[in-house]
């Protein structure tokens, strides 16, 4: 057997870090803080992994987040999450949380942020992996909910590179969250909004119009309307598409079906990330090999994929171009 190749290096631009939770740890967890869980195994809680759509899913990634309580679990929860991605060959990290569903539970803003700070400021040195943070609004909570944890974050806001918008898409459109937007950008963030994954081609439309986002996350459906595609491709708008996380929760049937190489034909600025990746079934490297297997892509397209990931990533130029290097340097 030849030995296998490093794997190529990329960007993960689309991570919920809630959504990295292994059984392993959230049991750990449950029990160094006293949590009970209603399962009595990891292997119980496994079988629950099969769901019906986006809703299902995050009815157990709200209920599993009950572990996790203190300064040293979010940390924790980093530091794993950081060892797995480097061995997938993730140079680059950019980062979601979702700080309502934490304070909704009684844990402080302060208590999440510093935790996923305090491995995140390491992880260069530790891991060889440099990082960013998007703090998420909760769109199925109120606007005034969003302008409330936005106005408490206030004095982090020099830890966070963006804001991005996550949770139940349908009935909750990019244009209800249009003042936090604009508060966000006054403060000098980025902006990134899910559109497009489960909802119409009209949030994307919003989300580009209305909230001015720098990237759209997931986007698929936006080959539904040929205008918007004509847009993202003009502007090259960056899509952060997730193709197992499509798979599990039933937005695409099977991943032979997979529109990503039609979306990269059509000139669209694509990259491929893993979403939750404890929940959908593996982490960016493994994204990666899916999408090679079930749509037979070849070196080039991967690395193109590679490349678009640096390309849409918030890194300065310098380190931007230092990393498209690598990639081009890939003997894979
Ligand atoms: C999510 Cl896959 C997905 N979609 C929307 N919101 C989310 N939060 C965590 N994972
Ligand atoms: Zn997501």
């Amino acid at each position: 057997m030849p030995p296998t190749p490093p794997p190529i290096p990329k960007a993960e631009l689309h991570l919920h870090i809630e959504g990295t939770l292994e059984p392993e740890l959230a049991f750990a967890l449950a029990e160094r803080n006293g949590v009970e869980l209603p399962y009595a195994t990891q292997d119980e809680l496994r079988a629950a992994y099969s769901f019906t759509d986006l809703q299902d899913f995050l009815d157990l990634y709200y209920a599993l987040m009950a572990v996790l309580r203190t300064e040293g679990d979010f940390a924790d929860l980093t530091n794993a999450y950081l060892a797995r991605a480097r061995a997938q060959g993730v140079r680059h990290a950019e980062i979601f949380f979702d700080p309502q569903a934490h304070t909704a539970r009684g844990v402080a803003i302060g208590t999440v942020i510093d935790g996923l700070t305090r491995a995140l400021d390491a992880a260069e040195q530790t891991y060889g992996i440099t990082t960013r943070l998007i703090m998420c609004f909760l769109r199925d909570e109120s606007a005034e909910s969003a302008l409330e944890i936005f106005e408490s974050a206030r004095p982090y806001l020099d830890r966070l590179t963006a804001v991005g918008l996550d949770s139940a898409e349908v009935g909750n459109p990019p244009s209800k969250f249009r003042e936090v937007y604009a508060r966000a950008r006054e403060a000098g963030l980025k902006c990134v909004a899910h559109a497009g994954e489960e909802g119409p081609p009209a949030y994307v439309w919003e989300a580009l119009d209305i909230l001015g986002v720098d990237r759209v996350d997931h986007g698929v459906r936006s080959l539904e309307d040929e205008a918007l595609v004509a847009r993202l491709v003009a502007d090259q708008v960056p899509l952060t598409v997730c193709p197992l996380s499509n798979v599990r929760l039933r937005v695409i049937d099977r991943l032979e079906d997979h529109p990503l190489r039609a979306m990269l034909d059509a000139g669209l600025l694509v990259t491929v990330n893993s979403d939750d990746p404890a929940y959908f079934g593996g982490y960016a490297g493994d994204n990666f090999d899916a999408v090679r297997d079930a749509l037979r892509l070849d070196g080039a397209t991967l690395r193109a994929l590679a490349r678009n990931s640096f390309r849409a990533s918030f890194l300065d130029e310098g380190a931007r171009a230092a990393y498209l290097k690598e990639v081009d340097a890939y003997e894979g």
